[in-house]
């Protein structure tokens, strides 16, 4: 057994290439030419293949690093005895570049040929394959340009595919395509005439030297890691395995080429969340150009980002009211936006369903008119909501399962040990939930003294965000203003809302006789997610029993 450095190969001359995948773990044993890392440069992406079969002791770099030729990326043990491997294995730590590295297609470009055309004079060149590296016959993946597109020198015309590595064949001079003679699917090797373009030779600078002949350059600009391994023979290219497969891709379902690649990573678009139409199941241009239109028109409908992910709403129809008749266009208070944007988050993030109930506090109503003199006295207004206040904290301790939040992890409840209830109050800004403490802990006169100053407060403007935030729970009182009922919306993360509408008097059966009660008609919403029906069922029963005999309170 000998431990063997595993160093990053000869790069055809490119410094600095990104490693966009770890195809192997330590402990894994490899197979001489399998893929260790993937590294990517502008132009071309590439297996860094095990030097020889052995075990990996450890990778020392990660996703996101960048590598340059003869840069140390682990060790593996290798064994010594090995026929295979046994060249390698007797040195300790050979540089795997010289072992196994793709031929590097730089180093054999001539200098390019003489020039063929005065300046400014246009011409038309055969674009050819450049050197492949010794490998032959490999996949031509995509076309990136069609007839008529002018490209820069540099610009991907074709993306080709051998067993290690994929690559774009780039543009050698800037120019107008003028036909591309292969098609998807097809195999191409080294020289092989792939379209023509029409150039413009000549200018100041140029020095009127036409493009060289892509088979002679280099696949410019660098970094272009030759694109297939040497030791890939011409019989092996369309054999692909799975392990193949998933080296030359940044996950293990995803297959595109660098430019795709390069794109992806420029737009911030996940790569596997594209869906591919190319061959073999590959992430073409054309995907990612439509998965980037799909993405911005949900989101100008409002159906991804801030309203629940991605419901597939339809957007709202833009109307000109003016056609109808005079209208007057002004800005919606802070406030008014805010609360937008709550209320439409809440209603479609949270299952609701609303119970109504009605109390009879015919009882409370005489007690409170009772003690009125007595309040105004004190300086305090003993409405029905102080009431209400105490009758809910006291339905809060007895059904616990209303005093919760979901965990945003989906999986979790949070239980409250505290009782701070929303009191919603209209003002002319809008609609404002100011938070009442530890209701459970106070008295009438205590809490119908707080409410009054808290609605006084938001009606003033004067409420601190700490005044409105850590609600268990919330009343909505309408019943001073009117209606027999209505749903209100939970205000999430609370998990429960009630509704309070107007005071009415009713017959009511009471076992012998119809006689005039003064019904007060509850609705109780909840999320449906933290509550179920039986528990708000008892929660209003409750809430209504206490309003019905504030006795209870005592108890
Ligand atoms: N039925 C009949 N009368 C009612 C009542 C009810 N359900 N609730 C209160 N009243 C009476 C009060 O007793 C009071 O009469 P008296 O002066 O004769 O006692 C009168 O209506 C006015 O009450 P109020 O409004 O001054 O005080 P309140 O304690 O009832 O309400 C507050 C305080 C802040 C809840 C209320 O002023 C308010 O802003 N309510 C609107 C809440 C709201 O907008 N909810 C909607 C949210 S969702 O869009």
């Amino acid at each position: 057994m000998a431990k063997q450095v595993i160093k990053v190969p000869d790069l055809g001359g490119a410094d600095q290439v990104d490693v966009i995948e770890i195809a192997v773990a330590v402990g894994d044993t490899v197979a001489e030419e399998d893929a260790l890392i993937v590294v990517e440069g502008d132009k071309a992406s590439m297996d860094v293949p095990a030097p020889m079969a052995g075990k990996i002791l450890s990778i020392s770099v990660k996703e996101g690093d960048k590598v340059s030729e003869g840069d140390v990326i682990g060790e593996m043990e290798t064994d010594a005895g090995d026929d295979a491997g046994s060249d390698a294995a007797e040195e300790p730590a050979p540089a795997p570049a010289e072992e196994s590295a793709p031929a590097p297609a730089a180093e054999e470009a001539p200098a390019s040929q003489e020039a063929q055309a005065s300046a400014g004079e246009e011409k038309e060149e055969e674009i050819k394959v450049p050197d492949l590296g010794g490998a032959d016959a490999v996949d031509v993946i995509e076309i990136s340009v069609s007839a008529g597109d002018e490209v820069e020198e540099g610009d991907a015309l074709i993306v080709v595919e051998g067993d290690k590595a994929s690559m774009d064949v780039p543009s050698s001079t800037s120019g107008t395509i003028v036909s591309i003679s292969v098609k998807e699917g097809d195999k191409v090797s080294t020289g092989d005439v792939i379209g023509v373009i029409k150039t413009l030779s000549g200018g100041e600078s140029g020095g009127g030297a036409p493009a060289p002949a892509p088979a002679a350059s280099a696949p410019a600009p660098a970094p272009s890691p030759a694109p297939v391994s040497e030791a890939e023979a011409p019989q092996q290219a369309p054999k692909r395995d799975p392990h193949v497969e998933r080296d030359l891709t940044p996950s293990a379902e995803v297959y595109a080429g660098p430019a795709v690649r390069k794109l992806a990573r420029e737009l911030g678009v996940t790569l596997n969340k594209v869906k591919p139409t190319g061959p073999r199941n590959r992430v073409t241009k054309d995907d990612l150009n439509t998965y980037i239109k799909e993405q911005v028109k949900k989101a100008e409908s409002g159906a991804v980002g801030g309203v629940g992910g991605g419901i597939g709403i339809a957007p709202m129809p833009e109307v000109d009211f003016s056609q109808f008749g005079p209208v007057t266009t002004e800005p919606m208070s802070k406030i008014h936006k805010l609360t937008a944007a709550n209320m439409s988050r809440n209603w479609l993030n949270v299952p609701h369903v609303t119970q109504f109930d009605d109390a009879d506090i015919t009882e409370l109503e005489d007690f409170r008119k009772s003690m009125k003199a007595e309040a105004e006295k004190r300086g305090v207004k003993l409405t029905p909501v102080p009431f209400l206040l105490k009758a809910a904290a006291a339905a809060l301790q007895e059904v616990p399962s209303f005093n919760v939040s979901l965990h945003n992890d989906g999986e979790h409840i949070v239980k409250k040990d505290y009782v701070h209830i929303g009191m919603a109050v209209d003002t002319p800004k809008g609609l404002m939930v100011p938070v009442i403490r530890d209701v459970d802990k106070k008295g009438l006169y205590e809490l119908a003294e707080e409410a009054t100053a808290m609605a006084i407060a938001a009606r003033d403007g004067k409420l601190k965000p700490r005044d409105m935030q850590g609600a268990c729970f919330t009343i909505s009182s309408l019943g001073a203003i009117g209606g027999t009922g209505f749903t209100p919306i939970v205000n999430a993360p609370e998990v429960g809302i009630l509704g309070v509408s107007k005071l009415a008097i009713r017959p009511e059966w009471n076992g012998k006789e119809f006689e005039p009660r003064k019904m007060l008609p509850l609705a109780l919403s909840y999320d449906h997610r933290a509550v179920n029906g039986g528990d708000a069922g008892r929660f209003l029963t409750y809430l209504a029993g206490v309003l019905a005999d504030v006795r209870k309170l005592l108890l």
